[in-house]
């Protein structure tokens, strides 16, 4: 079986949101596009408390951002249906996670590992925001959690805090073994 894992495409990562990302409502139409040719989709949220420690006020890098059930955490209304899949993530205070397996220290895993075992998936495609982060996180992870990985590179777009981090971003995803497709490829 195979996935689609739609990272984190919510309001607050879209232009005019707490975090945005140039572009970041670009991506959906391309996922209402090509979303029913699999077998699942899961979706990812990042979901975090006010007091959140990668906020700046808290020593973070981040401006406050995906607040959970504030209206800029929810989910693009546009590609999320009722009864979709979600899993969120960045929920505890004290760590960060930009990947959708594992927070950044690797203490809680979020359930999404767990959802793909038990749906019997061993391909998982990947798409949504950001490329540099919790895209490429996830990625990662979903290679060292045993998938076969695929990046749908034109239904993600990048924070680019530095110029090339997401052209860097998907260099390191080819080199942990990261397939680069198009969303052309699959519709
Ligand atoms: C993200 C920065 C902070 C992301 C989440 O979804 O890529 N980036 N929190
Ligand atoms: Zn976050």
């Amino acid at each position: 079986m195979n996935a689609l894992i739609i990272v984190d495409v919510q309001y607050d990562f879209m232009p005019g949101g707490a975090l945005a990302v140039a572009e970041g409502d670009k991506v959906a139409d391309v996922i209402l596009k090509i979303r029913d040719r699999f077998d699942h989709v899961v979706f990812t949220q990042d979901w975090h408390p006010a007091d959140h420690c990668s906020f700046r006020q808290n020593g973070g890098i981040w401006p406050p951002h995906c607040i959970q059930n504030s209206d800029g955490a929810s989910i693009d209304r546009k590609i999320f249906r009722d009864g979709d899949t979600y899993i969120r993530k960045g929920i505890h205070q004290d760590v960060d996670s930009y990947s959708g397996f594992w927070d950044n220290e690797r203490k809680h895993k979020t359930g999404l590992d767990d959802h793909l075992k038990t749906s019997d998936v061993d391909t998982i495609y990947i798409c949504g925001l950001a490329t540099d982060y919790c895209v490429k996180f996830t990625a990662l992870d979903g290679i060292d959690a045993g998938y076969r990985v695929f990046l749908i590179k034109d239904a993600c777009r990048g924070v680019d805090v530095h110029e090339g981090d997401s052209s860097k971003a998907v260099d390191d995803m080819i080199n942990k073994g990261v397939i680069v497709i198009s969303s052309e490829s699959i519709q």
